[in-house]
């Protein structure tokens, strides 16, 4: 299937910039950078848009959420917008009963436990089938179309969460710290363990193929909680999961990102689900993170989070040690190792954009 003649990566807007080339495995005239969570809580100008709406209102208002996309690009010149939404968009356009509460994060009204759980999940449909879930998925159409139609030449990303990222939330109701319902329901009951994950992926799947479709030139998807895995558990429940959420976009000439926070140990696992480029996390170096992955593919990451608030003069040592780290890999996208701090202060973030464009 070919994009849409208005797609950014067919009219050409797109087509020097430095993220998608560097996500080719190329080396563009300045490493690119943008940071996981760069709109939000950090943000002045997020906080003033959001005032007396609800994230998911926020997300599910095309004109609000475009705007949002866009506030961190226009503020720090990043190299790529991320798409404002949440892994859990999908859900509720498909009509589950899912709120972020504030400071919790997704909360479910009701629990999957069992196969009945499962069985009672809306009908997802196919792509374009106008079905409940594919209607729904207009207003994020209307919101990638409007964010890259004033993104001009810079790339946005879209998004999802990963299957077992989603089903962890749907299992346990609300966030968690070790997944411990979700990987029960995985080992006690497999078999409604795989009939959700295969709900979720197709929710994931049909979520990143609208974004790719209205206007996204590149995905991440988001396995979040992966990392509390052990690999075999991840390539026996996860990866499954994970490589039909990213074969929905597999068709379209879009790069795949990949990337679990704690997941250093499943790289090889997670790049064989079909991703592009593997998102690295701050615990791993990038050098060592491309020896396990022999060189392959391309690195996104990993400035460590904790650093934002220390003196200038640390961040920018560690930044220079990232870049320099990265240059072993076949392309590399400056990034967190995980998303903005709320608490970030904006300057420092804009300081590791003008240091990565001056130097990497
Ligand atoms: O009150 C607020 O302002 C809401 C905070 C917030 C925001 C800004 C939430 C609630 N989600 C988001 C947006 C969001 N979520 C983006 C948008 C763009 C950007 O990065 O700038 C993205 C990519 C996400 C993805 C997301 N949501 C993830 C994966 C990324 C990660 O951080 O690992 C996860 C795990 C979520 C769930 C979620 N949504 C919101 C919160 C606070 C959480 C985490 C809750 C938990 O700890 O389990």
């Amino acid at each position: 299937m070919q994009l849409p003649e208005t797609h950014p990566l067919r009219t050409g807007a797109v087509a020097d910039a430095p993220l998608l080339a560097a996500l080719r495995g190329e080396n563009p005239a300045h490493r690119p950078v943008w940071f996981m969570r760069q709109a939000g809580r950090s943000l002045p100008e997020y906080l003033e848009a959001r005032k007396g709406t609800t994230m998911l209102e926020s997300c599910l208002d095309p004109a609000l959420a475009a705007e949002i996309t866009l506030q961190p690009v226009r503020r720090y010149g990043v190299d790529a917008g991320i798409f404002f939404s949440d892994i859990v968009v999908p859900m509720k356009v498909a009509g589950v009963g899912v709120e972020i509460a504030p400071g919790v994060g997704p909360v479910f009204d009701r629990p999957i436990r069992t196969m009945a759980d499962v069985e009672a999940l809306p009908a997802l449909g196919e792509p374009g089938d106008r079905g409940t879930f594919d209607a729904g998925l207009d207003a994020i159409r209307e919101a990638v179309r409007l964010t890259v139609a004033q993104l001009g030449s810079t790339p946005l990303i879209g998004f999802a969460g990963a299957p077992f990222t989603l089903a962890a939330y749907m299992v346990e109701g609300r966030p968690s710290r070790d997944h411990l319902g979700a990987r029960r329901l995985m080992i006690e009951a497999p078999d409604v363990w795989d009939a959700l994950t295969a709900w979720t992926s197709a929710a994931a799947g049909l979520f990143l193929r609208a974004q790719v479709l209205a206007g996204a030139s590149a995905v991440q998807l988001f396995d979040s909680w992966a990392g509390s895995l052990a690999p075999a558990d991840y390539v026996a429940h996860c990866q499954p999961g994970s490589a039909a959420a990213l074969s929905a976009v597999a068709d379209l000439p879009v790069p795949r990102i990949h990337f679990a926070a704690h997941g250093s140990h499943l790289l090889r696992p997670m790049a064989d689900a079909g991703a592009t480029a593997m998102g690295v996390d701050y615990r791993l170096p990038l050098d060592e993170a491309s020896r396990i992955l022999g060189g392959d593919l391309p690195l996104q990451g990993n400035i460590d989070p904790a650093r934002l608030t220390a003196p200038v003069e640390v961040l920018e040592a560690h930044v220079l040690d990232v870049l320099a780290r990265g240059a072993e890999a076949p392309g590399h996208v400056v990034n967190l190792g995980h998303g903005v701090p709320p608490e970030t202060d904006p300057d420092m973030l804009q300081r590791i954009v003008d240091l990565v464009h001056a130097r990497g």
